[in-house]
């Protein structure tokens, strides 16, 4: 069992239970991907594996799974709501390398600057953001331009010990993910056409600053190479743009 598969197990456990899943494609050859990390002795073989669903009112709920020995873990999950929805992003990520443990957990919003939206989707978590807070303190500097894309509910941190993942982290996430399902049941569709379009704005905005600045693109070219990381990242982590490129 490796440290992120009891978080990837009780994701999908939990959005089985509380939502009415279907299976979100995955191109072929992303399913599962073996690699090799190292050199002579220190080889690692590294498994990446993909999970894809969808629901009534979210297009794409899908997660990246690195598994890598005790030094290199990664759980990435994103959720993208249908368009016609002002839900926000709900992404994880949970990084394990030699340096350390990075985690990244937040529901990140479609208007950051829109006070009506942040009464909405901000203010009733951050009870919640503060409680865990306290266990998880403010990893440090991250990329300034992320900024726009995050919520003041952001959990950033870079705990020091494998047992505060297992449990803080674990809780955390768990909670993340139970208050964005409130949301996305109390969800309606939006039918405002300049609401729409601002909708399809904030997701494409995303999805390409996403896809452009993926910090995993350094690790995933070096273990499978250019040509599959490119397709895997515009083609399923962040197929935004091919998907409505596709339907047009
Ligand atoms: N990050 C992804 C995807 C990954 C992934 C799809 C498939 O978006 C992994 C895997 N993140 C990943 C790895 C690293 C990070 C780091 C491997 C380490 C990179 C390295 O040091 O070599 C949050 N993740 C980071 C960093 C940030 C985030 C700020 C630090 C690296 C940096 O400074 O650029 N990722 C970023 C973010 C969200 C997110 C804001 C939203 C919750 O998922």
């Amino acid at each position: 069992m490796t440290l992120y598969q009891p978080f990837l197990e009780r994701a999908i456990a939990t959005l089985q239970s509380r939502l009415d899943l279907q299976p979100y494609p995955i191109p072929d050859g992303f399913e599962r991907k073996e690699g090799v990390m190292g050199k002579g002795k220190k080889q690692e073989s590294v498994i990446t594996t993909s999970h894809g669903f969808k629901s009534d009112k979210l297009r794409q709920i899908r997660a990246a799974h690195v598994q890598g020995g005790s030094s290199l873990q990664v759980l990435n999950l994103v959720i993208f709501p249908k368009l016609n929805y002002d839900l926000p992003f709900f992404g994880a990520d949970l990084v394990t390398l030699p340096g350390g443990h990075l985690i990244a957990i937040d529901m990140q919003p479609l208007f950051s600057q829109d006070e009506a939206y942040q009464a909405k989707y901000i203010e009733p978590i951050m009870p919640m953001f503060h409680k865990y807070q306290q266990d998880l303190p403010w990893g440090g500097d991250f990329p300034q331009e992320a900024q726009q894309y995050f919520s003041p509910a952001f959990l950033w941190t870079r705990p020091s010990q494998t047992e505060v993942v297992e449990s803080q982290v674990f809780a955390a996430f768990c909670d993340y993910l139970d208050a964005y399902i409130n949301f996305v049941e109390q969800a309606e569709a939006v039918k405002d056409r300049p609401q729409l379009s601002a909708i399809l704005q904030a997701h494409k905005s995303y999805a390409n600053y996403r896809a452009e600045k993926d910090p995993a693109r350094g690790m995933l070219t070096r273990l499978y190479g250019s040509e599959w990381t490119e397709k895997y990242i515009h083609g399923f982590l962040f197929d935004l743009d091919q998907t409505l490129a596709l339907a047009s």
